[in-house]
């Protein structure tokens, strides 16, 4: 018998967390899991990573390369080997090149992997190598607070390191839950220290979360999609007393005088008073108030602003609103501040390959209408892209619908894009009008069952190697191997290889090895000068001298550092945006009432609003069917005693969630975590649809809808429903 080994290496998945993993192999065989115990900082692993075991040899496994014999869909494969498998995928890449043209082929490449070798980014070159594709834009993510980062700041380098949280007087957490969704590995920890140094912590939030609990020492519940309404009060409150860093505003932003027009009501006749927000918000007048007096007061603060409010009809009126008061206080490039935007912090960099092969579909094409092309230099956004939540819509119109291509191909890597991806009914009905679907996947997900040919792909314990925090945290991480690849499984640059010489293309790894690449990329980053010794070691804990404060030396040095803005200060009034001409994405931050928000029409027959929030034991879908996360936290629908109460709901009832996309059928979790008015269903359930049409899997995206904001952010926060008792 062998003697155990210790693996060290890192979850690859897009969790939040970059976090070391101990793993203990017996045999060939995982048998524990541990992490980090060395130096600090340490890096220790959450719930999701200690229980991956239970993935790694989850009976859904794909074991062999699959061919689809029934209706598509129905999951009905028979095994065939690599050979027939890769010829197939090839066959049909070249004859709907040669029939429709490059842009019929659509990349589907998802989150599922980030590491810098292995991910969706495998497909992407050897399709670009194959002269081009068509792919998406709109990262689910963080589009909207993407488009306020750029439009107000000009970069996404917008986040302090997180130990400056310490220097904090106030932290506000708005829509931020970093207790379940990490945000890199050590900020609840740092939010620890911070409770314990005695610093105050409010959350503004519909749901009492983690986060809320363990450090706030105070909840407000607001209404879904309503917080630019509170910002805007709050700049009114601040504004009216005189408590402004006029110094502030004056020396580096442009256009304060306008979004004052706007907050007095010179503009259009409304002051955005507190009385005035609190009808919206279902905040009361007094803390609104409060808050914004605590807010403009308490020096430095940092408000955070999480994605998630972001993730709506209007978000991206969110993050520029929250920008905007982080700029009327003065809290931007100073310690203990928060500029909010994107909010990545500078000591790690992101790792990754080199830039691959340009993409010829996109290019020659104009930029897409209403983005900030004018910022981005070179890498122009193109309008040959589809945004990620019209991907079926573009399937079913294609040309005819105005979208740049006919999709016929769909290439599916590293994601269970039905399941993630807003109105699964609808993406049921492109999957199945499409003339090809081939999949990489480690699990037969239900986006797997709609694979013409299904291709079994490893885990990151079966390969090698290297991955960068979220958002850039100081480290780096080697991820070593720790089993044979299980089955018949290979990773997607492996596939990709032997596809690309079936497609003609014989320099897929361009002459090296990928453990010659791995050693190319660390030694990029420019911190790690002795690759054997990070590979011996697993980690390297970069010394830091002086924490990240984003744009601090804008601040001490605005004539020779000027913002990556077109004005070359924080824009507060964009004149980019004012260009647009489009009320939707107004120059300056405001508070717009979204279709299928608060107060629309529709909830008259749907009242609730639905969040589709992060959920504590999942990545996404990709931790689904654990049995250990399971037992955690069951997937269940949070809903208000109130609201629960008059529809004759008790806790742990099944009810039915639905509107007009598509019915859920699961229990409900009857809570006072959650405000009235708001339901809850944690994002990443698999669609399980019975026969008539009801989802028991819990799939949040059955109810979501695809109407993105004009910006491109996603709108799966914005959602009206009713529930019902079974
Ligand atoms: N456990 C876990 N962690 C994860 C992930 C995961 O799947 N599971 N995914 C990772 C990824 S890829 C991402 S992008 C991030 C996402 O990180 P976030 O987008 O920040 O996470 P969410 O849970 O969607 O939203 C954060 C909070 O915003 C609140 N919220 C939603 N809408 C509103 C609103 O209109 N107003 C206010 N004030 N609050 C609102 C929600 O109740 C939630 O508590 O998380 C990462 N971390
Ligand atoms: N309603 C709603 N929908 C959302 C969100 C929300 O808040 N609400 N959040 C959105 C966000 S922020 C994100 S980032 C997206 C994520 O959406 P996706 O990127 O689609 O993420 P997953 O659903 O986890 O799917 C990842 C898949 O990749 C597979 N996988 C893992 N590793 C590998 C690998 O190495 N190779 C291959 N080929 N496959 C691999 C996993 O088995 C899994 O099935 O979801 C979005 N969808
Ligand atoms: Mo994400």
């Amino acid at each position: 018998m062998d003697k155990t080994k210790i693996i060290t290496t890192s979850c690859s998945h897009d969790c939040g967390g970059r976090c070391m993993l101990k793993v203990h192999v017996h045999d060939g065989k995982i048998v524990r899991m541990e992490t980090d115990d060395g130096e600090e900082p340490q890096f220790r692993a959450c719930l999701r990573g200690r229980a991956y075991r239970q993935r790694v040899y989850s009976s859904d496994r794909l074991r062999f390369p699959l061919k689809r014999v029934g209706p598509r869909g129905e999951g009905q494969f028979e095994k065939i080997s690599w050979d027939e498998a890769l010829d197939a995928v090839a066959r049909e890449l070249i004859r709907v090149r040669d029939t429709y043209g490059n842009a019929s082929i659509l990349l589907l490449g998802g989150s599922g992997s980030q590491a810098a070798l292995h991910s969706a980014g495998a497909v992407e070159r050897l399709l670009a190598k194959f002269d081009g594709y068509t792919r998406t834009w709109g990262t689910p993510s963080f589009e909207g607070a993407l488009f306020a980062s750029m439009a107000t700041y000009g970069t996404m380098m917008t986040g302090n390191a997180r130990e400056d949280l310490l220097h904090s007087q106030l932290i506000i957490m708005w829509g931020w839950n970093p207790a379940v969704t990490i945000w890199d590995t050590n900020t609840a920890f740092t939010l620890v220290k911070a409770k314990e140094k005695g610093i105050k912590i409010i959350s503004i939030d519909p749901r009492l979360t983690e986060s809320t609990a363990v450090f706030a020492t105070e909840w407000i519940p607001i209404r879904p999609g309503t917080d630019t309404a509170m910002f805007v009060a709050m700049a009114y409150v601040i504004i009216k007393r005189g408590f402004q860093n006029q110094q502030f505003l004056d020396k580096y932003t442009v256009g304060f005088d306008k979004f004052r027009d706007y907050v007095m009501g010179v503009e259009d006749g409304i002051s955005k008073t507190p009385e005035w927000a609190e009808k919206i918000t279902g905040v009361p007048r007094a803390t609104i108030e409060r808050l914004a007096i605590e807010y403009a007061t308490s020096k430095p603060a940092a408000l955070i602003p999480g994605w998630g409010p972001a993730r709506g009809a209007r978000g991206e009126q969110f993050s520029r609103a929250a920008c905007t008061v982080a700029a009327i206080t003065g809290n931007i490039g100073v310690e203990g501040g928060y500029a909010g935007g994107f909010m990545r912090a500078f000591h790690s960099r992101q790792m990754g390959m080199p830039r691959g092969a340009r993409n010829p579909v996109e290019e020659g094409t104009p930029p897409r209408p209403n983005s900030l092309y004018r910022l981005r230099g070179a890498a122009k956004p193109t309008s040959a892209r589809i945004h990620s939540e019209k991907i079926y819509d573009a399937i079913l119109r294609g040309k005819a619908g105005g979208y740049p291509c006919d999709p016929r191909l769909a290439y599916i890597v590293a994601s269970n894009f039905l399941c993630s991806h807003p109105n699964t009914n609808r993406g049921i009905e492109a999957f199945k009008s499409l003339e090809f679907i081939v999949v990489h996947e480690q699990r037969m997900t239900p986006t797997a069952k709609f694979a013409d040919i299904l291709l079994p792909v490893n885990t990151f314990m079966e390969r090698e190697d290297v991955i960068s925090p979220w958002l850039g945290s100081p480290y780096y991480l080697y991820m070593d191997k720790a089993i044979d690849s299980m089955y018949e499984s290979k990773s997607d640059r492996d596939i990709c290889d032997e596809l690309a010489l079936r497609l003609g293309i014989t320099d897929y790894r361009e002459g090296r090895t990928d453990g010659e690449w791995l050693k190319i990329i660390a030694e990029r980053t420019g911190d790690i000068p002795d690759f054997e010794d990070f590979k011996k070691r697993g980690v390297v804990k970069l010394k830091v001298d002086k924490l990240f404060v984003a744009f601090k030396e804008q601040i001490e040095d605005p004539v020779g550092h000027p913002f990556p803005t077109l004005s070359g200060k924080i824009e507060i009034y964009c004149e980019h945006l004012a260009e647009m001409d489009n009320p939707s994405i107004p120059p300056v931050a405001k508070y717009l009432q979204a279709p299928e928000g608060y107060g629309d029409a529709l909830s008259q027959k749907y009242p609730l609003q639905l969040l589709t929030t992060h959920h504590k034991p999942a990545t996404h879908t990709t931790m689904e069917k654990i049995p250990w996360l399971d037992e955690v936290e069951p997937r269940r629908v949070w809903i208000n005693t109130k609201d629960a109460e008059t529809r004759g709901i008790c806790d742990g009832d099944g009810v039915l969630i639905f509107n007009d996309r598509g019915k859920v059928l699961m229990r409900a979790d009857v809570t006072e975590r959650i405000m009235p008015g708001v339901v809850n269903i944690g994002h990443g359930g698999w669609f399980d649809v019975d026969e008539l049409g009801v989802d028991r899997g819990g799939c949040s995206n059955t109810l979501t809808s695809s109407e993105h904001s004009p910006g491109g952010a996603w709108s799966t926060n914005t959602v009206l429903v009713e529930v019902r008792r079974i």
